[in-house]
């Protein structure tokens, strides 16, 4: 393969991984500060399905947090301070997070990586991009701070619930939102996956009934959404707001609309060199899911202490799955739900 052959001033081109290896010795003990406050909130009801048990999720502010990485927001919220040329990526889980890393690490990347040597051949694109949450609470936010500029970290935190230091500086977030049937479909195999298979959890059935509660991680998923969402209406320079059906039908249109808002458009030179055609085909599910990176067996997440492989993140990547899962009326059940919620907003699935 070619090089991307772009030339510009931006300079990012290492993964995220890389920056943490070199910097072990700044790794502290989890913190501990909010603990007692933890102990004090809501614990999710079904604490005896097993995913509890490696996961529970406590109730904090209206969000179902898992304990391990509520502590890591609380600390994050007093501490964290954002640069201007900051990029946060922003998701409810299971929404195209890996997508959305992939993509920008790769247009941001693109002045410094040749094709055939690119960081995506080698790295899943979460060991290219933090979640600030996971590192904040296993003790690495020095390590976040020694990223250089500029930055790009994700996190599945609702909006209300980011650091004022990020929802008051010029720095930019990238918001990507999905079906939440499909949403709900994916969280299902996925958390399956994790526990060993679907006699060790609740049934699809019973994983419907809490996501309509809201009970799943950082849920409900309507207000995460709408969070975002009447952000991006207010403040639309700050807060681009993607949806992954959208995205899976005109990939290009999207890639072009990501590099302008992260302050990298294509050129001219390159969009006659199909630069950006070439980003979304490295970024694809096809491409990414067939590269040894992202088949291995996995290993413990310090966060969740669960083993997490990184063949985990590419199931099937399309848009309508939940027809082959829901009957049709938890379907109406569920689009009548988040149709409600959605009232007024000016948003539709
Ligand atoms: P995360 O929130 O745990 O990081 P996230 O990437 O948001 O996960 O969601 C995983 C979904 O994105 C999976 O959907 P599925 O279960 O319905 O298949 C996964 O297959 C899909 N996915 C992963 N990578 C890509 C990609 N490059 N393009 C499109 N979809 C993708």
């Amino acid at each position: 393969m070619a090089s991307f052959g772009h030339e510009s001033d931006v300079n990012f081109s290492i993964p995220y991984k890389t920056i943490q290896e070199a910097n072990i010795h700044l790794i502290e003990e989890p913190p501990q500060e909010h603990d007692a406050l933890i102990a004090t909130l809501p614990l999710e009801p079904v604490y005896e399905r097993p995913f509890s048990i490696v996961h529970p999720l406590r109730l904090y502010k209206d969000v179902w947090i898992a304990e391990k990485k509520l502590r890591g927001t609380l600390v994050m919220q007093h501490c964290f301070k954002s640069r201007p040329t900051d990029i946060f990526l922003t998701s409810f889980p299971k929404s195209g997070t890996t997508w959305l890393k992939a993509m920008t690490f790769s247009t941001l990347t693109r002045t410094n990586c040749s094709l055939d040597k690119h960081p995506l051949l080698t790295h899943n694109p979460h060991q290219c991009v933090p979640f600030m949450e996971v590192e904040f609470s296993t003790g690495r936010s020095k390590i976040i701070e020694v990223i250089p500029s500029p930055r790009v970290m994700s996190t599945h935190l609702p909006y209300f619930l980011l650091p004022d230091s990020i929802k008051e500086s010029s720095c930019r977030i990238v918001y990507i939102w999905r079906d939440p049937k499909d949403v709900l479909v994916s969280a299902w195999y996925f958390t399956q996956k994790i526990l060993g298979g679907p006699d060790k959890m609740v049934t699809f059935d019973q994983f419907f009934e809490f996501f309509c509660q809201g009970l799943t991680s950082f849920g409900p998923i309507w207000n995460h959404i709408l969070g975002y969402w009447e952000e991006s209406k207010r403040r639309p320079e700050k807060i681009l707001f993607l949806k992954y059906e959208n995205v899976l039908q005109e990939p290009v249109k999207y890639a072009k609309q990501l590099a302008h808002f992260i302050g990298c458009p294509y050129s001219e030179t390159e969009e006659n060199q199909h630069v950006v055609e070439q980003i979304v085909e490295l970024c694809s599910f096809n491409t990414l899911k067939d590269f040894d990176v992202n088949k291995d067996g996995g290993r413990v997440m310090p966060s969740t202490d669960v083993r997490i492989s990184k063949a985990y993140f590419f199931r099937k990547g399309e848009a309508g799955d939940w027809k082959s899962h829901m009957t049709r009326e938890m379907a109406e059940r569920l689009d009548t739900l988040i149709k409600e919620k959605f009232e007024g907003s000016g948003l539709q699935i």
